[in-house]
């Protein structure tokens, strides 16, 4: 069975896993400001809990086209409360953070996987990785930086290039030492693409499969999902879990999503009619 390896847990892949989504900034695209206070954020930590969230992702830095990065400390005051909480909630923890600073901090307190949407290629990331035998880690591609990432963006063929770059992270990552059932693996949906480079990315998804690490993907109340239905952030719920299902469907093992009560009960649908992923697979 397929395993990823955490700091505390061994999250099991045979079924798919939900991560949900917690946003301790002032600025995020569908929730910035709701749970910049430690206790909203962490009230928020308990009902993702409640509502079946499997993981528990937090991050202090919006990565939304524009955005501007908070400075190291900041990152550390908004996120470190909210972690120290939720690693007593019983499942594993996601950092969501670039920060070598804040992985270091978080790691540190317990928390269980760091999720960069950088990928670990900031001076000193690989170096905090390294240095905690058992922690997970999910390597996201990004094209750009999220303050111009949406300007421009360009590919001859994105899915092709989008590989060619999780190759290399995963190799970096293994020549540090750095097992392979630590890490997942995640083409940054929103991520300096347009919205025919994110439908493209989910169409050929399966081609991403074989690259030697599990798949995450984050789908939840993105942009393309309002350029396919004409709904803003607050009315994205249902094309949400639609595209959470379809990625689960085309292989993706974990799912990061805002509306985890929802995501739920339709992947609990999907297995009752597909069963556990790997018994399909064989
Ligand atoms: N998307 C966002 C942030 N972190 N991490 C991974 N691995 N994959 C994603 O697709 C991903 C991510 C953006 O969503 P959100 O956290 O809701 O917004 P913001 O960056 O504005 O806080």
């Amino acid at each position: 069975m397929t395993v990823w390896q955490t700091a505390r847990f061994a999250i099991r892949l045979d079924r798919p896993q939900v991560m949900g989504v917690v946003n301790v900034t002032p600025d995020s695209f569908s929730d910035g400001g709701r749970y910049v206070d430690a206790a909203g954020a962490i009230a928020h930590c308990d009902a993702l809990v409640r509502e079946g969230a499997q993981i528990l992702d937090i991050g202090g830095e919006s990565t939304r086209p524009g955005a501007r990065a908070p400075g190291v400390e900041e990152e550390l005051h908004r996120v470190l409360p909210v972690l120290r909480h939720a690693v007593g909630l019983g499942v594993p923890v996601s950092v969501d953070t670039s920060q070598p600073r804040v992985m270091q901090a978080a790691l540190d307190l317990g928390v269980d996987i760091v999720n960069d949407v950088r990928a670990l290629q900031r001076d000193g990331a690989l170096d905090v990785l390294a240095g905690h035998a058992n922690a997970g880690v999910c390597l996201m591609h990004m094209q750009g930086e999220p303050g111009s990432m949406q300007t421009t963006p360009g590919y001859d063929d994105v899915v092709a290039e989008v590989r060619e770059f999780l190759t290399a992270r995963l190799c970096a990552l293994r020549a540090r030492g750095i097992a392979a059932n630590r890490i997942v693996l995640d083409p940054g949906i929103g991520f300096g693409k347009t919205v025919g480079h994110n439908l493209s990315l989910l169409r050929r998804q399966r081609e991403l499969l074989d690259l030697g690490a599990p798949l995450l993907v984050g789908w939840s109340r993105k942009s393309t999902l309002g350029a396919v239905t004409g709904r803003p952030t607050s009315q994205r719920q249902a094309v949400s879990v639609a595209a959470a299902l379809l990625a689960v469907q085309r292989g993706a093992k974990i799912v990061r999503v805002h509306d985890v009560a929802a995501t739920v009960d339709a992947l609990a649908l999907w297995r009752a009619i597909e069963g556990d992923l790997e018994a399909e697979e064989e």
